[in-house]
């Protein structure tokens, strides 16, 4: 809950290979640009800036895994084994809040090896215009930010699976805990997936109809529901690309800026965050800024700022 735990760790994650567009390694330099911190600071906390993981971009270490499609699979598995002991270590004493900054999507299954090493069991809010839930097989694009998702589950090739946890490693994330937010893009294979595994998943249609706040409520619920606490995975495509034009896969008709915020405030408000990422900002792509300086707004929201 980062409104007991009133310190928090930044870690940034410079990683665009698990990506076909390059520059969302960019994305921590930006949202840090933004004015992150300070913010943290006027929030009352304290902050711990862990930099930047190193990332490194050569041919030899980021090729294609042989036999599989899955791109730049070595560096990408390197990091998150990287990533996994990092975020680990800053929850072990339980006072830290880990903040992770992207990167591509691919780093979430480091992070989330991290988050659960200490715990039990944890649920997952997903806030994306795609489920990520592919594997090699069902994969269209062999691009792991594709992956993530699925890889945390336990599902995909062994060299994802693994990572944080060793091979036969057994993930502590239960997919009836894990909730998609903002969907509009789902691969036939996806959708499968989904169904398959339990995954509850409200597209833009339920936020249309029920609203951002009654969507947000259940899925607090369902992540909640008999875990230690919630994991927050922000992919900022999940909104708009008025609102985030910054991004590498668009959507049209996605969730405006406004009905993210309240989200964030939902998820505040319910006391059972236990970390988060942003990721996918593609600095290269945005307009001045726009979709760093919306990162921190959200960030902002859901450490607890409120007007009034
Ligand atoms: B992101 C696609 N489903 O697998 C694939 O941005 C897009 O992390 C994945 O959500 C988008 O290549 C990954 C077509
Ligand atoms: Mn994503
Ligand atoms: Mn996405
Ligand atoms: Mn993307």
């Amino acid at each position: 809950n980062p409104n007991i735990c009133k310190q928090i760790s930044v870690l940034g994650v410079p990683m665009d290979l698990g990506a076909d567009r390059r520059g969302v390694d960019m994305g921590p330099s930006a949202i840090r640009c933004a004015g992150l911190e300070a913010r943290l600071e006027q929030l009352g906390y304290a902050v711990q800036d862990e930099g930047d993981l190193v990332v490194r971009r050569a041919k030899a270490y980021s090729s294609t895994l042989p036999e599989t499609n899955m791109k730049y699979a070595y560096e990408i598995v390197r990091v998150n084994e990287e990533l996994a002991e990092k975020v680990a270590a800053i929850t072990a004493a339980g006072d830290w809040f880990p903040l992770i900054l992207g990167g591509d999507h691919s780093i979430a299954i480091g992070t989330l090896a991290g988050v659960t090493r200490y715990k039990e069991r944890i649920g997952v809010i997903w806030y994306d215009a795609h489920g990520d839930v592919n594997t090699p097989d069902t994969s269209p694009s062999g691009n792991i930010h594709g992956m993530a998702l699925a890889a945390a589950l336990g599902f995909g090739h062994p060299a994802l699976t693994g990572i944080g946890i060793g091979s036969g490693g057994v993930p502590r994330i239960d997919p009836r805990n894990v909730v998609l937010v903002g969907a509009r893009s789902l691969d036939p294979g996806e959708r499968i997936f989904l169904k398959q595994h339990g995954v509850t998943v409200y597209t833009m249609h339920e936020i249309d109809r029920i609203g951002i706040s009654a969507v947000m409520e259940q899925a607090v619920r369902l992540a909640s529901a008999g875990t230690e606490g919630v994991h927050l995975s922000l992919d900022l495509d999940g909104l708009d690309p008025e609102d985030a034009p910054g991004v590498g896969t668009p959507v049209p008709a996605g969730i405006s800026l406004r009905e993210s915020l309240l989200a964030m405030e939902i998820l505040s408000a319910s006391g059972l965050l236990t970390s988060a990422e942003f990721v996918e900002v593609n600095p290269v792509l945005d307009l001045r800024n726009k979709t760093a300086k919306a990162a921190v707004e959200l960030i902002a929201s859901l450490l607890g700022e409120t007007i009034m």
